[in-house]
């Protein structure tokens, strides 16, 4: 990727992360405020360290164990979450065995073509990328079992107007685990509300998605879709007693004392 850092620059990280938003936004996947909803991002992960805390990777764990738990996993993808980690998530939907769906907020047809299109590549190329710990013929296969949703939409998130409200009813209007990094409060709220077990990305805990998911993991979506795939791997049992709020408060704590101990 042609880069304005190299890798030794200390902010190269956050730095190919912009790279990969500008240029998504080039081809036209994004929606307008997306460099803002990122801008909000890089501030929260600035002084959360640009680390994931312990209380992010517990939250992790707990999503690859309701994840690969689960009857009907969908993991949704936005334009934001296309742009930054389409491939990693793509990983994880084979090993949990989870469909994908393309779901956005802002929905034009344009944009729903560039994503389905970016997506379908993206398969394709992680197909032929076999992880160390499997056999290519066995990983081909959960590759291409992952299926690719969201461009024939039959049916409505109950409670929200308008085409952002448009999915498959046999993806997210049927999941029981649903994943939605990076999700507006709203259709966190309106899935939350059908019963479902919702798990959100996000590095605000104070947004309304992260206080109405059922799991948040406060981290960034780079970091957390490594994770995870790992932890997929070797998934434990859900936690019935999971203390959500508890995990919001620590994030908290922590942004607070990284911004304390740099003043
Ligand atoms: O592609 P669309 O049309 O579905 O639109 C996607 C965006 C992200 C533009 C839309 O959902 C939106 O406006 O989202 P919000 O309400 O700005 O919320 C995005 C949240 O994600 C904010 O709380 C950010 O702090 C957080 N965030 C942004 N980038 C990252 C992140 N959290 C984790 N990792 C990131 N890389």
């Amino acid at each position: 990727m042609e880069h304005a850092a190299d890798s030794t620059h200390p902010r190269y990280n956050s730095l190919l992360k912009r790279k990969m938003i500008e240029d998504a936004a080039k081809i036209g996947m994004l929606a307008d405020s997306a460099l803002i909803a990122h801008g909000r991002g890089e501030a929260f992960d600035y002084l959360i360290g640009e680390r994931t805390i312990e209380s992010a990777m517990d939250a992790t764990k707990e999503a690859a164990a309701r994840l690969c738990a689960a009857e009907r996993p969908v993991i949704s993808l936005n334009g934001n979450v296309m742009a930054l980690a389409a491939k990693p998530l793509l990983r994880c939907a084979a090993v949990i065995g989870a469909d994908v769906e393309v779901n956005i907020f802002y929905r034009t047809p344009e944009r729903m073509k560039v994503l389905m299109e970016y997506l379908k590549d993206a398969h394709v190329e992680i197909a032929d990328q076999t992880p160390p710990e499997f056999d290519a013929e066995v990983w081909q296969k959960m590759v291409v079992e992952v299926r690719l949703l969201g461009n024939s939409p039959d049916g409505r998130i109950p409670g929200l107007e308008g085409p952002r409200a448009n999915c498959h009813s046999d993806g997210i209007l049927a999941s029981d685990v649903i994943l939605v990094p990076l999700e507006d409060g709203d259709r966190c709220e309106a899935l939350v509300e059908m019963g479902k077990d919702v798990i959100v990305v996000d590095l605000n805990p104070l947004s309304r998605s992260a206080k109405m998911a059922k799991v948040t993991v406060v981290d960034e979506l780079c970091r957390f879709a490594e994770n995870l795939y790992v932890s997929c791997l070797n998934p434990a049992s859900p936690n019935d007693n999971w203390d959500n709020p508890k995990i919001l408060q620590t994030a908290l704590e922590e942004i607070i004392a990284g911004a304390v101990e740099s003043a």
